[in-house]
C-alpha cells in the first residue's frame, strides 16, 4: 500500500509539466481573428514571465504591441512593435501589462485587441511549485555521496594505534622484566 502511494506520487511528479515558459496560443484554436473575444480568452490564462504568446492569423491581420492608451483608443499609429507574417511569437520577458491590437482598420474596434497582465514567476505558486521537486532529488544524493573519504583517515588511525600498541607492549615487557628482576 505504502509502495503504491510512493509510486503514484513519483508518477505524478514526473507527469507534472515543467512550467519553464508556457506557450499561450492567442484565441486557442480559433487564433487571432476578427470575431475573437480576447478579454475572455486572456481571463482564463495565467501569463508568467518567460511565457510566450503565439498569434496565428490570416494575411489581412497583423499584431501591433501598443500602449494602454492606444489599446483603449484602437490607435495603431504609435505601435511599440509591429508584426506581420501570419505567425508571431512574443516572449513575455517582463512582469506588467502588455497590449496588442490588429492594425487593420476597424478590426481593433471590432474586438481584435488583447491585453495581458504578465506576473513574475515567483508570485505564481502553480509556476514555481513544480520546479523544486526536480532539483531536490539531485541535491539529496550529492550530500549522501561524500562519506567515502574516511578510509585514508582510518588507515592513518590504524597506523597510529599500531605504534601505540607496540609502545605499550614494549613498556609492559619492560615492566614485567623489572618485576621479575625484583622478585628474582
Ligand atoms: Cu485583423
Amino acid at each position: 500500500m505504502a509502495m503504491q502511494a510512493v509510486a503514484l506520487l513519483i508518477t505524478l511528479l514526473l507527469a507534472t509539466p515543467v512550467v519553464y515558459g508556457a506557450q499561450h496560443i492567442v484565441g486557442g484554436s480559433s487564433g487571432w481573428v476578427q470575431s475573437g473575444d480576447y478579454s475572455t480568452w486572456a481571463a482564463g490564462e495565467t501569463f508568467t514571465v518567460d511565457d510566450t504568446l503565439v498569434f496565428n492569423y490570416g494575411s489581412s491581420h497583423g499584431v501591433d504591441q501598443v500602449s494602454q492608451t492606444d489599446y483603449t483608443n484602437c490607435n495603431a499609429g504609435n505601435a511599440i512593435q509591429s508584426y506581420q507574417g501570419g505567425s508571431t511569437t512574443i516572449k513575455l520577458s517582463n512582469p506588467g501589462p502588455m497590449y496588442f491590437m490588429c492594425p487593420t482598420i476597424g478590426h481593433c474596434a471590432g474586438g481584435m485587441k488583447l491585453a495581458v497582465n504578465v506576473v513574475a514567476a515567483s508570485t505564481t505558486p502553480s509556476g514555481t511549485t513544480p520546479s523544486p521537486p526536480s532539483t531536490a532529488p539531485t541535491t539529496t544524493p550529492s550530500t549522501t555521496v561524500p562519506p567515502p573519504p574516511p578510509p585514508p583517515a582510518h588507515s592513518g588511525a590504524a597506523t597510529i594505534s599500531c605504534s601505540m600498541i607496540s609502545n605499550l607492549v614494549f613498556g609492559f615487557l619492560l615492566l614485567l622484566a623489572t618485576m621479575f628482576a625484583y622478585m628474582g
